[in-house]
């Protein structure tokens, strides 16, 4: 079992992202390979953004070129990525990265970008997209694939959690908000990152990057030819963290809770302490 040393808390606190090397078995990343899959098929949790960024630019989605495809709450139709986000290594590692005696899954992602994927993820802010309150609140980023800043790699503003701005939700793939969201529009750091001080970390299976919830964030487009970039992205929240009802990213399975509960099963499964064998 991998620990988290105490320089990575440090760096985690300090810079609201710190990157764990080689923390996950590589074979226990390799069987993340087919529920991934089966996750990138399934048209009812997965979006194709490629599309959705050319529908709100106009822009020509055919032709040849790569799809960056995104889905969301996988873990609840499939049992092999909730026994990944409950009860793998990795929701102790994240439990002594926050501190935090217990720790609930807040949702799944899996994020694709195939060779030639023109969309950058814009830089954005987890923390208006998430329905809680509290602090010990956090995004672990974990590769299937090697990847550079070249193939898609994440980059973050450093420090930026400890900034109290509201950014504004965007749609990941345009700068746009997302209608009758809050906040300030978050600047085009792609474009001009001005004096933000991004980070843009490369990665291998067996890593896991670590972001606060308010820390900004993006990732470049995947310019290779051959290779893909596949990830899969778990939220995850510690103690003292509450329910607070967002209504931009309504989830069906929260209808059941309201503002101010802590969080509690089955809405938000318990995967530290680990309750699954
Ligand atoms: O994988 C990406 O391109 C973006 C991931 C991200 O923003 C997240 O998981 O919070």
């Amino acid at each position: 079992m991998s620990i988290v040393h105490e320089a990575d808390r440090l760096a985690f606190l300090a810079d609201g992202v710190v990157a764990l090397r080689g923390v996950l078995p590589i074979d226990l990343v390799a069987a993340l390979d087919a529920p991934v899959e089966r996750a990138l098929a399934n048209e009812d949790t997965t979006t194709d953004m490629t599309a959705l960024g050319a529908a709100l630019t106009g822009d020509d989605a055919d032709g040849d070129r790569g799809r960056f495809r995104s889905g969301v709450d996988h873990w609840r139709h499939d049992d092999d990525l909730l026994r990944f986000a409950t009860a793998s290594p990795l929701p102790e590692l994240i439990a002594a990265l926050l501190d935090t005696r217990t720790l609930f899954l807040y949702e799944d992602s899996v994020l694709a970008k195939e060779p030639n994927t023109l969309e950058p993820t814009v830089f954005h802010q987890d923390h208006p997209y998430f329905s809680v309150d509290g602090e010990a609140v956090c995004t672990t980023w974990i590769p299937l694939d090697p990847v550079t800043r070249d193939t898609g790699g994440m980059g973050y503003v450093r420090g930026s959690h400890r900034d109290d701005t509201r950014w504004r939700p965007n749609l990941f793939v345009t700068r746009d908000a997302i209608p009758g969201a809050e906040g300030e529009d978050v600047p085009d750091l792609h474009a001009d990152p001005g004096d933000a001080d991004i980070v843009w970390l490369d990665a291998e299976p067996g890593d896991v990057i670590v972001h606060h919830a308010r820390t900004l964030h993006g990732a470049g487009p995947n310019h290779s030819t051959s290779q893909r970039r596949r990830a899969i992205s778990i939220r995850y929240c510690g103690e003292g963290v509450t329910f607070r009802s967002r209504a931009l990213t309504p989830k069906p399975h929260h209808e059941t809770m309201s503002d101010g509960d802590p969080l509690r099963e089955p809405e938000f499964p318990q995967a530290w302490p680990a309750t699954v064998p």
